[in-house]
């Protein structure tokens, strides 16, 4: 578990302090991304409707070259779930591992790594964008979300896609750790380089980075690309998840939009 920031002036602070770590681990400190620097200022990401006017919503984010991966890639917020069951599977190699689709389907599925990986799949080589003010060049394998839609039938209801994860995040309050999770709309979901990543570099994500199974959806910032996936809940709405605003870090102010 780790602290959330509650304050800019926390958030600045904490962003401060893992910029040695990044400069270490060979990914690009603040001062070099115009991006983070535009977003430290308070300036946010782009506009939802910017974006897409300019870009338009199939436009892929820039996919680059092995030589470009950073040495090492920095892992944040949380790198270890608490979680008994999540640690049970991890010390056996996420074989009982199922991920659960359900919501405003028309075929609610829990899905094993080994169904996942036998799906169509791609790799892509994209930019990791913090909004603590640090990027990293990672290679990830996955499967397309769209073709997990595909294969359980989104009802036409359905509008967003909710990612509920395995680990918590301890804010300091008297209700206990609260549980991460996020939500893109069906637009990114849809999107060619979303996908449900399995592989880092080639071999099975490490648990710091999300095993078994962590979002990509590289026209967003980090905080959108949930890790350790247990479930995921097609809805019209976020009414009765988490505080409302579709994610843990939008329940204490983060945009829901983070288009960069
Ligand atoms: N489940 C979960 N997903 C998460 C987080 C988290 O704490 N828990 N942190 C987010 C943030 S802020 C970032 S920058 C990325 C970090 O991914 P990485 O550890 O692979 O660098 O994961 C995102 N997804
Ligand atoms: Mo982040």
């Amino acid at each position: 578990m780790v602290d959330r920031p509650t304050t800019r002036r926390a958030l600045l602070a904490r962003g401060a302090a893992v910029l040695g770590a990044v400069a270490l681990a060979g990914c690009e400190p603040v001062t070099d991304n115009p991006l983070a620097k535009k977003i430290l200022g308070g300036v946010g990401g782009l506009n939802r409707r910017v974006q897409e006017a300019i870009l338009g919503p199939e436009q892929l984010a820039q996919e680059y070259g092995l030589s470009d991966v950073s040495t090492t890639f920095y892992a944040n917020g949380s790198t270890d779930p608490d979680d008994k069951h999540y640690q049970s599977m991890a010390a056996t190699g996420f074989k009982d591992y199922k991920l659960i689709v359900d919501g405003l389907v028309e075929r609610p599925m829990e899905l094993t790594m080994a169904e996942l990986r036998a799906m169509p799949a791609r790799t892509q080589i994209t930019r990791h964008d913090c909004v603590e003010g640090w990027s990293c060049i990672g290679q990830w394998t996955g499967t397309p979300l769209q073709a997990v839609l595909d294969r359980v039938g989104v009802k036409p209801t359905a509008q967003y896609v909710v990612f509920h994860c395995f680990d918590a995040m301890d804010d300091g309050g008297f209700s206990g750790p609260t549980p991460f999770y996020g939500s893109i709309d069906l637009l990114a979901a849809r999107h060619p380089q979303t996908i449900l990543a399995y592989d880092k570099a080639g071999k099975p994500l490490e648990v710091k980075y999300g095993a078994p199974l962590r979002l990509r959806v590289e026209r967003q910032l980090g905080y959108k690309m949930t890790k350790y996936i247990k479930r995921i809940e097609l809805t019209s709405d976020f009414k009765g998840i988490g505080q409302g605003k579709g994610g843990y870090w939008e329940d204490s102010g983060y945009q829901w939009y983070a288009g960069i």
